[in-house]
Formats: C-alpha cells, structure tokens, sequence
C-alpha cells in the first residue's frame, strides 16, 4: 500500500535534513510525524521515525515515550536533586541553562525555542545539581509528561525577565502550576530576577521583591554577562535542603569528593543504606566527626548527622 504524502511531509522533511542540532531534528521529526497519514501504507515509515526520534532524544539525555496518551518524554534524574526553570517565552531560561550547566539548548530572541524537556548537569562544590529547561509554561494543557516532571522535580525555579513587568510574570507561573495542580508550597521554589544587566532591572527587582521577599527566595543575576551565578549556584543547593557527609574506613583519610547525599535530617543508617542496601542492617555502630561532642565519637544508628560530618561505619 502505498504512503501517499503530502507535500507539506517533504518539507518537513526537508528542514529535518538541514536540521542543525538535535532539537531542531525532534521538532522536524514530531511536524512529520503529526503531517503524515495515518494509515497502513505509513507503518513503516512512523516505526521509522518513531526510532529516529528515540535515538534523537537520547542524545539529549531525555527518553521519548510514546504512551497512552500520547507522546512524552522522560527525563531521567542524575545527580543530588532536580530543578526545572520555569518562565513565560524569553526570559532566558535557555540561556542561564547554558551559563550554569554542560547542556547547550538554543538561546533565541523569539519566543518557543525549547519544544523538549533539556537537562543539563551543574556543579556546585563537590556535587551535581540536575537543571531541566522545559518548553514555555503557558502552553503546557495537555502534557501529562511535563506535570509529572513538575511533580517529581525538588525545585521550581521561576525565571523573571527584569527587563518587563515582573509581578504579571510570577502570577502568570503561579496560576498555571495551580491549573496543572501543582502545589508551589510543597516545593522549595526560587524567584530568579534575570536580565539584571538592563536599565530598568533595579527597579522592577525592588517591586518583585516588595511582593514576593517574604513568600519565596529571591535572587537577582544575568545569565547573559554570568553575574550573580556563583550566588544561585548556593541557593540552588541551599534549597535542596541536603547534606553533604563523608565516609573513611579506620585508619584511612576520608574521601572528600564523592560525598554521600542526604535530606536533612537523615541518621547514620540513612547513610549505612545509602551506601549499601543492605548496610545497615549489619552496622553495629559508627565513629563520627563533626557533629559528635568530640572527634571520633562513637554513636548509635540513630544519630542524626550535619552538613560535612565524617563518617566511619563498623559492622
Ligand atoms: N540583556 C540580557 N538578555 C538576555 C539575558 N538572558 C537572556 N537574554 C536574551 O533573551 C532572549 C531569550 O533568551 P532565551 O534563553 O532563549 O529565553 P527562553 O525563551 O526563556 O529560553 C535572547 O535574545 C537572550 O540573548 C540577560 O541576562 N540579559
Ligand atoms: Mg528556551
């Protein structure tokens, strides 16, 4: 049977060959897939296309799935934590991605750039921080996908551009996570002021700062001149509400750059199991410096541990 395609399916076809990068490849891809016919004829070419998109979205780290109701993507959580940026078009969620991550998505004065969730890893002393751009958040109504990103995800950062009216801006974020019922409160949220280097920034950071300062963090920088990133680096990590602590084995030194990763709070089996499932089971006791009495201390299971403590576990 034969595929019969319109015209409009080689063009699309044609602007995926010229493609520069990858997402321009998936958004060819995904107008192909929506021109095509669907039919017999077309089987095989849309399990075709179906596996290029797959490939595709692999090299960006995001898996395309094609489920019941209909096409998503998964982002696939790496490191201590994920936080997703959020922001109406333009406001240079792409651009401070580029700035703070490995990840290299299109930076483009026109609104709708990023059609793919985008993750990218960013350093922060001795750990990495998963930042997901994601597409413009006005637009996302039927995106089962991307309400499940914004679930899973540890924080919302909002993304403002200083350089327009800020409060509409937020507002806009805040009542679209409330349409997608996404509860801002039981998430660390972090309110970004980005385009500081334009002359109006100051003063419409004073006015998102008079509504905003006691509700969420605030924070102002520019992703295009890279001021004030080493800050939101910190309160990125700050709004993770981690710990970072060190395992030693006796008479050795601790190993100061792979730091186990823990929500605040946790005990020392948290730890035991964190480092081995079944750890903490057979762990009689630890050795512990920093937040024992003394260096060294021995302590029960129980002991709830801080930021930079020295573990030794015994079993
Ligand atoms: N002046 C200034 N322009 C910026 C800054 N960050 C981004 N832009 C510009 O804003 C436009 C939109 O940026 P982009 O990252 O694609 O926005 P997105 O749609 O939120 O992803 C581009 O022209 C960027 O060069 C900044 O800190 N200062
Ligand atoms: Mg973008």
């Amino acid at each position: 049977m034969p595929a019969n395609l319109p015209p409009q399916y080689f063009e699309a076809e044609k602007s995926y060959r010229l493609a520069k990068n990858t997402q321009e490849k998936i958004r060819a891809l995904e107008n192909m897939m929506a021109i095509m016919p669907k039919h017999k004829g077309t089987d095989k070419l849309r399990a075709e296309l179906r596996r290029r998109m797959s490939r595709h979205s692999e090299e960006l780290e995001t898996k395309y799935v094609i489920g019941k109701k209909g096409l998503g993507y998964q982002v696939k959580r790496e490191g201590a934590g994920q936080a997703v940026l959020l922001g109406l078009p333009n406001v240079g969620k792409s651009q401070l991605l580029s700035a703070i991550t490995n990840a290299t998505p299109d930076v483009a004065n026109y609104p709708f750039t990023t059609q793919t969730p985008i993750p990218g890893m960013m350093g922060f002393e001795n750990i990495q921080i998963q930042i997901v751009d994601i597409p413009p958040i006005t637009n996302h109504e039927s995106q089962p996908w991307l309400v499940n990103l914004l679930r899973s995800a540890d924080i919302l950062l909002i993304v403002v551009d200083l350089g327009a009216e800020p409060l509409n801006q937020v507002e806009t974020v805040l009542q679209e996570l409330n349409k997608l019922r996404i509860e801002p409160m039981a998430k660390s949220v972090l309110v970004i002021g980005n385009k500081g280097d334009l002359d109006n920034a100051s003063e419409n950071y004073q006015r998102l700062s008079a509504k905003y300062d006691a509700q969420f963090p605030l924070i102002t920088i520019s992703a295009k001149e890279g001021t004030g990133l080493e800050e939101l680096r910190k309160e990125i990590y700050q709004a993770l509400d981690v710990i970072r602590v060190y395992t030693k084995a006796p008479g050795r030194k601790p190993d100061f750059d792979e730091p186990v990763v823990l929500s605040r709070g946790s005990t020392v089996e948290d730890a035991a199991e964190d480092i081995h499932k079944d750890f903490h089971n057979k762990l009689k006791y630890a050795l512990v410096w920093g937040s024992g009495k003394f260096d060294g201390q021995k302590v029960k299971r129980e002991h709830v541990l801080e930021d930079g403590d020295i573990i030794e576990l015994h079993i």
